[in-house]
């Protein structure tokens, strides 16, 4: 009982303490917090009104989704951007109370807002930044590898429906455009469209990761995008980033080996996709039932196309054309696919287009296909009561005489009255380049070491974290450095008298042997400038990329099945370099060079034969003597696709 009572005290006093502390018995004091609750601001002066929205799918996954909507609007299109680049900086370039500015950069062309009243919508794809849902690399369509019931189709075909029921300023009628990955979901909204979706504008589309777009070209690995999987893959909001321990990213990768075992260091085989890269070295169904090219040979063409090129896209080079090639026969009054091309880099049209690295090109390029075509292309489909626009099948800016062309069809040489000749040019002794075969045998020969890879720019590769970095204009980049390496074969014709035109993709007919047992061959066709141009001195013997682009020898009589070179053996290699519609004027010569690596854009090939590159150990590397077969009856060469006749210039 005492016990009880004591206990009941110790109790009350402490529950008595606890409550009464001398502060507590004044009122609560507090500090009023400067934040409001809710702010919300003023925006009479903005020419725009910004809206977002979480926009639910079909399975119930909402995407988040910028709408900004210029002030007055009725009846207004949209201009829909699928992306996994951050829908909210990328429409928060500039704080800035006009749309234009705010939009200004990456997939937006300004032009179309300031003047033309677009409602412009720009949604983050599912699993990237604000969207919920889960992130799959460039997720194929329905079928053999996505079997769920979602795809960019479907979220494309919901996202639209939704815009056209909740945006009471629009005329109901959508168009989608976008760069590379926002190229690529343009494409993937042909496959069974909204029928609100008007029109679709894909520049520098990814189209075929293996083939010649990001991932690889013809087999060869494009290493350097390693940074770009770790920073785009790992995270929803690329918050885990890639990092330089090197100034030299040659340095770099020359220490870290192969590829596969750089990404294992760094931890990327967490990565989902970094998996698939390793599993799928060569191109097996993996790649081609992904390939949209392929899948859109299958698809009604419903909705007109504008497919936007760059003739110097360091990222995209392929699809656009594989594209064009799949759709245009399905074009039979030749008025739904269109195709751009411009003397530009990726994304270049949205840029100011009057020059890339040294090149000038007379004009604004990129406005005059923003004014010229891509804008009456879109008030067309878009616009109520738009006039028909002027536009020819085919644009095409003609390099090195620097003008446009309006074809009807690619690859044309003119507008009219011209053909297109395949014609050899041919890999001599003595270096020489010409169209006249020789008839004696000879070989050029160097050494391909994989200790001293040939570099794809002059050192230091610097890494994209420096503005100075080369990667945006290297396809322009000077070659003479490569010309001048014993590691690079290197031909070169006489002084033209007359204009060469060309106009198509030029093909590789390469002879060539090693001592290993798989190898790599490079092949540029060089427009070289005259030994002194006055008017821009550094052009003096400049050595221009005009077309260029790699085999992996593995993947010479199969992609999907790869084999070895049998050593010191001549083989056949061929391969069809990017599209140019070009001309080598007189006073200029034409140079072929062929090399062994382009390092550390793509991955070494170890030159011994490995089943799989990713995992290549230091001791399989080895130097290789290369030999490039010239003259006789099989003499390497190079096809180019030759302008005859015509009048050149519409
Ligand atoms: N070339 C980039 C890319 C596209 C698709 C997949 C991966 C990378 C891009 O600029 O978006």
């Amino acid at each position: 009982m005492i016990r009880t009572l004591c206990c009941l005290f110790t109790a009350a006093f402490l529950a008595g303490f606890a409550s009464t502390p001398a502060r507590a018995q004044q009122p609560e004091a507090t500090l009023a917090a400067d934040t409001p609750k809710e702010f919300k601001p003023i925006r009479d002066e903005f020419d725009y009104e910004r809206r977002e929205a979480m926009i639910a799918m079909r399975d119930g996954a909402k995407l988040f989704t910028v709408i900004l909507i210029p002030k007055g609007a009725q009846r207004a299109p949209m201009l829909l951007t699928r992306t996994p680049y951050d829908a909210d900086k990328m429409t928060r370039h500039a704080q800035s109370n006009r749309l234009a500015a705010t939009l200004h950069g990456y997939d937006n062309f300004e032009d179309l807002h300031t003047r033309d009243g677009y409602i412009r919508v720009i949604q983050d794809i599912r699993g990237k930044y604000k969207s919920e849902g889960d992130y799959v690399v460039t997720r194929p369509p329905h079928g053999a590898l996505n079997p769920t019931a979602i795809d960019h189709a479907t979220d494309t075909w919901d996202t639209i429906d939704w815009l056209v029921k909740n945006v009471p300023e629009s005329n109901g009628k959508v168009g989608i455009l976008g760069i590379s990955y926002d190229g690529f979901t343009a494409l993937t909204a042909l496959f069974n469209p909204h029928p609100a979706l008007k029109v679709s504008v894909p520049m520098n589309p990814m189209v075929d990761g293996w083939m010649g777009d990001d991932w690889f070209h013809n087999g060869a690995f494009r290493q350097i995008n390693l940074a770009y999987i770790y920073n785009q893959v790992n995270t929803r909001d690329n918050s885990a980033e890639w990092w330089d321990s090197h100034y030299d990213q040659y340095d770099f990768y020359l220490k870290a080996g192969s590829a596969g075992a750089l990404g294992k260091a760094r931890g990327l085989e967490q990565n989902g996709f970094f998996r698939k890269l390793l599993a799928h070295p060569a191109y097996d169904a993996f790649w081609q039932e992904q390939a949209l090219d392929k899948l859109l040979t299958r698809e009604p063409l419903k909705v007109p196309v504008m497919l936007v090129h760059g003739l110097w896209d360091q990222e995209d080079i392929y699809g656009d054309m594989a594209v064009y090639a799949a759709l245009e026969p399905k074009d039979t009054r030749n008025d739904k696919v269109f195709l751009v091309m411009g003397p530009w880099n990726h994304g270049g049209q949205q840029e100011e287009g009057s020059s890339l690295g040294a090149l000038h090109f007379g004009s604004d390029t990129s406005l005059y296909f923003r004014e010229r075509v891509l804008r009456p292309f879109l008030d067309q489909y878009l616009k109520d009561g738009a006039a028909k626009a002027d536009i020819a099948p085919v644009t095409v800016f003609r390099t090195g005489e620097n003008h446009w062309d309006r074809l009807q069809r690619w690859p044309d040489g003119c507008a009219a009255g011209c053909t297109i000749e395949p014609r050899a040019l041919y890999l001599l002794s003595e270096r020489k380049l010409d169209f006249r075969a020789q008839t004696q045998a000879d070989a050029a020969e160097y050494v391909s070491d994989p200790a001293t890879p040939v570099p794809f720019v002059p050192r230091p590769v610097k890494s994209a974290g420096y503005e100075d970095n080369i990667w945006p204009q290297w396809l322009v980049s000077d070659q003479r450095t490569a010309s001048s390496r014993p590691d690079v074969a290197t031909f070169v014709s006489d002084v033209l008298s007359e204009p060469l035109r060309i106009s198509g993709q030029a093909k590789v007919t390469l002879s060539a042997s090693t001592s290993g047992g798989d190898g790599d061959f490079v092949v540029k066709l060089i427009d070289v400038y005259p030994d002194l141009v006055p008017a821009q001195p550094a052009m003096g013997g400049y050595e221009l990329m005009v077309a260029a682009d790699i085999l992996r020898g593995r993947y010479r009589n199969s992609y999907s099945q790869p084999e070895p070179m049998p050593a010191n053996t001549p083989v056949p290699l061929r391969f069809a370099l990017p599209p140019a519609h070009h001309t080598f004027l007189p006073g200029h010569r034409i140079m072929v060079q062929v090399q062994s690596s382009w390092f550390p854009l793509y991955d070494r090939n170890p030159q011994t034969w490995v089943d799989n590159i990713f995992l290549a150990r230091p001791q399989d590397y080895r130097r290789a003597t290369i030999r490039i077969r010239l003259g006789g009856a099989d003499g390497s060469a190079l096809v180019l696709p030759v302008v005859r006749g015509g009048e050149p210039r519409h």
